[in-house]
């Protein structure tokens, strides 16, 4: 009796070891489906991304993209302009595959320029799956026009705010009441001609009409005439970039039409003066356009 049950479970053993080893000739060793990748996070900034979004100049676009995959992830791809230069590329492998990638908006870009960010992941089987992110390039600057007098003149001020969308412009009392907002001063002297002239300039106290001995605040606004094409400058950066600190003074003169200035606040703001017209003497005129950061 034992006997027979020894060989009773012998031969169930036998014939599973028979039917499993069928069963592995019979299956495919690929499967018959496989699916292609999906996107299963994606974040921009460690926010879950929305398709788009504003970046200034110069910043850091920080992207993180997980593939998977049912089977096996092969590869992945980054590519800007909308697919047409390839920005990185790399190996992947398993059912989950996390990429990192930090996307630098170019300085120079300028306000409005978009930039379409595209990730592929690859399985083995070289099927594919895409996400992309438009980079909206936004930046600011100020662009108006203003005209100053000289001391003489009685219905222009002299004194200039650089900073707002319009800049500002005061006669003497308002200039007093207003001394930490003023970052130039206009004057037209007998040497200097057309001149702009930071209010801790020592040449302005020539004026006695200015009253800057009254003053508490003069701020030492930086500047220096810049041979810079005004026209092609659409840029904060490029504002920046124009200006050149080693050439900093107190004062730019002779001044006329077409001169141009680049110059620095004491907040930090850079902004680019354009001379567009003179009208010569204490009792004249200038008019220049400002680009200005805000
Ligand atoms: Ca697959």
């Amino acid at each position: 009796m034992k006997r027979l049950v020894q060989l009773l479970a012998m031969a169930i053993i036998g014939s599973l070891i028979l039917t499993s080893c069928g069963e592995d000739t019979l299956t495919p060793s690929e499967p018959t489906t496989d699916n292609p990748p999906s996107v299963v996070s994606f974040s921009v900034d460690g926010q879950a991304s929305n398709g788009s979004g504003n970046h200034a100049p110069g910043d850091n676009v920080e992207f993180e993209i997980t593939f998977g995959d049912d089977i096996e992830l092969q590869s992945y791809e980054i590519r800007e302009s909308a697919g047409t230069d390839l920005l990185d590329s790399g190996t992947a492998s398993g059912t989950n595959w996390l990429v990192s990638y930090t996307h630098p908006v170019r300085r120079t870009a300028a306000n409005g320029f978009s930039n379409l960010i595209t990730f592929i992941g690859t399985d083995t089987q070289g099927q594919q799956v895409s996400e992309s992110y438009t980079i909206n390039v936004v930046d600011t600057v100020y662009e108006y026009s203003i005209s100053l007098g000289g001391d003489q003149n009685a219905g222009t001020g002299s004194f200039y705010a650089a900073i707002s969308e319009t800049g500002t412009v005061y006669f003497v009392a308002d200039a007093r009441d207003n001394q930490e907002s003023v970052d130039l001063i206009y004057f037209y002297g007998a040497t200097q001609m057309a001149t702009l002239a930071a209010p801790s300039d020592t040449l302005v106290d020539d004026f006695s009409a200015y009253d800057l001995d009254s003053w508490t605040t003069r701020n030492a606004t930086e500047l220096h005439a810049s041979t810079v094409d005004f026209d092609a400058i659409d840029n904060s950066v490029a504002i920046q970039d124009a200006f050149d600190a080693s050439l900093s003074q107190t004062r730019v003169n002779m001044l006329d039409v077409d001169s141009v200035v680049a110059f620095r606040t004491v907040a930090g703001v850079y902004g680019l003066i354009r001379v567009t017209e003179v009208n010569a003497g204490q009792a004249g005129d200038i008019t220049f356009d400002v680009k200005v950061q805000p």
